[in-house]
């Protein structure tokens, strides 16, 4: 009863009749629901998490069947925020992959409309559950603009007395017709760590496609990438500013067992590009300072 008057209080607070409103989700979790007349999405309050986006009625992204929905857990599909480090910490290895922001509640900063598109802002910070782990005091926010595109914002701010340094990812989940069929443009010629062997540095050769557990991290590269895919007929662009690292992964069946969040068979349907930050490319932030990384998704016809 609590949460949905909860819930209730932040549609009265940020709704916008026929554009946005606040509602209750999966698992109870509240969410923001966009109506605009370029396109639909959903991003709910826990993990500042797009979980859904549709410019032209086709769903972009990918979300599991099995995805858990409660605090404490990550979506598994959509765009998890990565902060502020990526995969397993580095000197901890008790700590949550991927950091702890995509496992907590966010709060709702604004809901606002720019032109045919809504900008949802969400926000999080330091507390005593972050400080278990990481001594920093930060903000994030998240800002994502539906509309004919998806515009994402990460925008940290160090509120602290002594400089930070973080890894961040936009681990977007890509949805695609098959993964046999689908090539990824843009890497060709661009080093990259190979997770699956022992994080060794190769030179990517032509297009990315998927003939096996794919989990790499691309580095130096400020480029876009665009994901072709002839089954959904649709070419998807990412093009994004202030990141420096793109990852590219798809587990591939036998990782995909592995993973219980995971429908059976889904990892043929889903690529994650994640623009980045991580590895040697962490950012380091005077007090005072702040970093923006931004990411935009395109969706065209093929
Ligand atoms: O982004 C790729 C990756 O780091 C892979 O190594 C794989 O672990 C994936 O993220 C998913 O991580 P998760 O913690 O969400 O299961």
């Amino acid at each position: 009863m609590e949460a949905l008057a909860g819930i209730t209080d932040l549609d009265r607070e940020f709704g916008i009749p026929g554009l946005a409103s606040v509602v209750e989700g999966n698992g109870g979790l509240p969410k923001v629901r966009i109506t605009s007349p370029q396109g639909t999405g959903e991003m709910y309050l826990h993990g500042g998490h797009i979980t859904s986006w549709k410019p032209a009625g086709d769903e972009v992204l990918f979300v599991s069947s099995q995805s858990r929905w409660e605090d404490g857990l990550a979506i598994r599909g959509g765009v998890p925020v990565c902060f502020p480090w990526f995969g397993a910490k580095a000197d901890d290895p008790k700590a949550p992959a991927h950091g702890f922001v995509r496992t907590k509640a966010w709060q709702l900063e604004s809901v606002t409309q720019a032109g045919g598109a809504v900008a949802v802002s969400m926000f999080t910070e330091n507390d005593d559950s972050t400080k278990r782990w990481w001594p920093a005091d930060f903000r994030l926010v998240h800002r994502a603009t539906f509309g004919s595109e998806l515009s994402l914002e990460l925008l940290v701010t160090n509120t602290g007395a002594t400089s930070l340094r973080f890894e961040e990812a936009l681990h977007a989940y890509h949805r695609i017709g098959n993964f046999e069929r689908a090539r990824l443009h843009g890497l060709d010629g661009i080093h990259y760590l190979d997770k699956t062997d022992r994080n060794q540095e190769k030179t990517q050769q032509g297009d990315i496609v998927i003939t096996s557990e794919t989990d790499r991290i691309y580095l130096n590269t400020q480029g876009a990438v665009e994901l072709e895919d002839p089954v959904l007929r649709r070419r998807t662009r990412v093009t994004k500013q202030n990141s420096r690292t793109t990852v590219v992964w798809n587990p591939w069946a036998q990782k995909a067992r592995a993973l219980s969040d995971l429908g059976d068979g889904e990892w043929t349907q889903m690529i994650c590009i994640e623009s980045s930050n991580v590895a040697d490319f962490a950012v380091v932030l005077k007090p005072g300072q702040q970093h923006t990384m931004k990411a935009t998704v395109t969706v065209a016809g093929s």
